[in-house]
């Protein structure tokens, strides 16, 4: 299986609610090696070119207050298939839908508050990584 770097993030509510901690120990749990690190305000700008492919989406003004209404936490994990590993571990997008045993199916009933988020490809992973972490060589 391919070794793969992804970015996760815990959203603002996760942040407020206290479970930064329980989020990411699930993906260090699962196996994967954390690689970078940062708790962090994301930008109106920084939010807008994160969410780029939803600028047309009903819920695009909504989404990108919520991500910039707090702190939240960046990461890089590493791992076998790394990328899948965390959106599993993640559950679906909409926490309504998602299974217990999964972090949105365990802590969210609400789509507009999801907690987490996860690269949901390569190219994806490589653009994510470089538009949060840009100073490092990851
Ligand atoms: P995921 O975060 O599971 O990769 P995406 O990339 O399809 O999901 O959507 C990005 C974000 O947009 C989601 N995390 C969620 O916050 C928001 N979102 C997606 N679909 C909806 C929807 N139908 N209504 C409200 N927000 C949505």
């Amino acid at each position: 299986m391919e070794v793969e770097k992804t970015f996760a993030m815990v959203k603002p509510d996760g942040v407020e609610r206290g479970l930064v901690g329980e989020i990411l120990g699930r993906f260090e749990k699962r196996g994967l090696k954390m690689c970078a690190l940062k708790f962090m305000r994301v930008s109106r700008e920084l939010a807008e070119e994160h969410y780029g492919v939803h600028r047309d989406k009903p819920f695009y003004d909504t989404l990108i207050e919520y991500i910039t209404s707090g702190p939240v936490v960046a990461s890089v994990f590493e791992g076998p298939n790394a990328i899948n590993a965390v959106r599993a571990t993640m559950g679906a997008t909409d926490p309504a839908e998602a299974a217990p045993g999964t972090i949105r199916g365990d802590f969210g009933v609400h789509i507009d508050h999801n907690l987490v988020h996860g690269s949901d490809g390569p190219d994806t992973a490589t653009r994510e990584i470089t538009l949060f972490f840009p100073d490092e060589s990851l």
